[in-house]
């Protein structure tokens, strides 16, 4: 089957944002995944990135030319409309072309995808060995039913990531990058990756669960080692990557894991910076864990603070404190990793109070990069269906189920105050303000391995000059 993997990423500013910061320069991992199962089954795949394209004329001309039996759609719930518009282009482009549609937000949400006409499958879940048996029963001629149920794969199974789907499209659309990825930060050179070692997350946030539960399956399912360690091997022979990230919800829910992954890091000659996300209450209580993964290369985290309101935290059982929050940020900064501070402002129940709670918890933690949220209902998630029992979301089509920061959206906040909130809670107190500045200086100019570093290029140049 000649089959064409659609990313409708990048929400409503999609086309052209390819290499734009995350939203455009990171690849998804799952449309990579199931183009390299189909691959291995023997079907001809490719792949078209919206956020490579220039509009939606030149989407059209692209499933011409390509002329596929099948199209796949992965999408989240902010990608509904642009999804939608592409399964419409490829049926006026050929009505025999088969449309599929699969990701979270057709898992959490399958009705309202469903209710497209347009739409010829739907797969809940996971797609890989499902999507690639989809593809093997039309080549049969044999019939499929619309809805169908991932079967969930053995992760030490698959093959890695097919990453050149999306980096031959970046290419062609004229982005030349001298990263495969585009980096998370100045703190983290090119070449940089990001990957993924497993899959779900035990926890229960009111704001995530039951969503990931019904994507992945409840508990976590964790690749073994030697299958990361194996990625990451052709990762640093084809891309010589500097830095990674790793996108896993929570990297550091199973410690034996973790020293597993830290020992096989360092034992296999790998010293390039990595990141990952984490909770605050595993650095809290593994502080030797964190300790160990510094030791080996871990550069810095994405960290879930949330609030600064322990009643807050509770309401959205978030499974943490304030005080832990804090101790975390304490615990980082000892071991000189960077933290990628996620909070949200605007949350249901919560007020003004707790708001400026959460300013305050901020400007102590003082974090390296802050990433503010308003609180966004969007489906798959019980903080969602209480938004909805109650009346509150202000969402009013799918493109607002993105959570950046511009307009509240749910009812019962002054949008004033939350836009101030938003500017305080990221305004460093004078005090760390300076601490930064002079840290700065001191690792740019004064460091003594800066300085022994100067003073070899310095007599270097005196040495070259003479010879
Ligand atoms: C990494 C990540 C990001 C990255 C990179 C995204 C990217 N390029 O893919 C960044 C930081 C940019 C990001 C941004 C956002 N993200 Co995000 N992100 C994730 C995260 C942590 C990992 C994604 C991943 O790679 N998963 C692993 C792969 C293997 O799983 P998968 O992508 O779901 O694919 C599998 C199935 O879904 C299915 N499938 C997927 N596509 C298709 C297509 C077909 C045809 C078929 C058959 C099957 C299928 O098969 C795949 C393999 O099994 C997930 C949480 C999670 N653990 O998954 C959240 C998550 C996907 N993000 C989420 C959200 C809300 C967002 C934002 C809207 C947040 C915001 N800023 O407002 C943005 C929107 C981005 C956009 N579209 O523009 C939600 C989505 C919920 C929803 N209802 O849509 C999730 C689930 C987090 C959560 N628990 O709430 N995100
Ligand atoms: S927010 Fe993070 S820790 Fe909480 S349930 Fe979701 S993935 Fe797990």
């Amino acid at each position: 089957m000649k089959v064409t993997l659609v990313c409708s990423g990048g929400g409503i500013d999609g086309f052209s944002s390819a290499g734009k910061g995350m939203s455009g320069g990171w690849i998804g991992h799952g449309l990579a995944l199931l183009g390299a199962c189909a691959k291995e089954a023997g079907h001809e795949v490719n792949l078209i990135d919206r956020r490579a394209l220039r509009d939606w004329e030149h989407f059209r001309q692209e499933v011409k030319n390509r002329a596929p039996d099948v199209v796949g759609f992965g999408m989240l719930s902010v990608d509904f409309n642009p999804a939608m518009k592409g399964v419409e282009l490829v049926k006026q482009v050929d009505a025999n072309i088969v449309t599929v549609a699969g990701g979270p937000h057709p898992t959490l949400a399958p009705e309202e995808v469903l209710d497209n006409p347009l739409v010829d499958h739907v797969v809940l879940g996971e797609g890989e060995i499902s999507f690639v048996e989809m593809l093997d029963s039309f080549e049969r001629g044999e019939k499929v039913d619309r809805l169908v149920r991932g079967e969930r794969p053995d992760l030490d199974r698959l093959p890695f990531a097919d990453r050149g789907l999306y980096l031959d499209e970046w290419r062609k659309a004229g982005y030349d990058y001298d990263s495969p990825e585009a980096p998370l930060s100045p703190e983290t050179p090119p070449p940089f990756v990001t990957m993924i070692a497993g899959r779900g997350c035990r926890y229960n946030c009111a704001f995530c669960k039951p969503g990931e539960d019904i994507l992945f399956g409840k508990g976590v399912r964790r690749r073994s080692v030697s299958h990361v360690m194996g990625e990451l091997r052709q990762l640093r022979d084809k891309y010589h990557f500097n830095t990674l990230m790793i996108h896993d919800d929570c990297l550091t829910e199973d410690r034996d894991w973790v020293g597993e992954f830290c020992d096989r890091y360092q034992a296999e000659g790998f010293t390039q910076a990595f990141w990952c996300q984490a909770r605050v209450d595993h650095v809290v209580k593994h502080e030797d864990m964190i300790k160990r993964m510094a030791e080996v290369g871990l550069a810095g985290l994405f960290l879930g603070f949330e609030s600064g309101s322990d009643r807050v935290l509770r309401f959205i059982r978030k499974g943490t404190t304030v005080a832990k929050n804090l101790e975390a940020g304490r615990i980082c900064r000892k071991y000189d990793i960077r933290i990628w501070a996620n909070y949200m402002l605007g949350l249901p129940t919560e007020t003004e109070e707790e708001v400026r709670e959460t300013i305050a918890m901020m400007k102590e933690i003082d974090p390296d990069y802050y990433s503010p949220a308003f609180y966004t209902p969007y489906p798959g998630n019980d903080l969602y269906d209480y938004c909805i029992e109650h009346g509150l979301s202000l969402v009013k089509n799918h493109d607002g189920y993105s959570r950046n920061p511009t307009e509240p959206k749910i009812k019962g906040h002054d949008p004033e105050f939350l836009r101030w909130a938003l500017r305080e809670s990221q305004r460093r107190k004078l005090r760390n303000s300076v601490k930064r500045k002079v840290r700065y200086y001191w690792g740019r100019y004064a460091s003594p391995k800066k300085a022994v570093r100067r003073a070899g290029r310095m007599m270097r140049a005196v040495h070259g000059g003479r010879g």
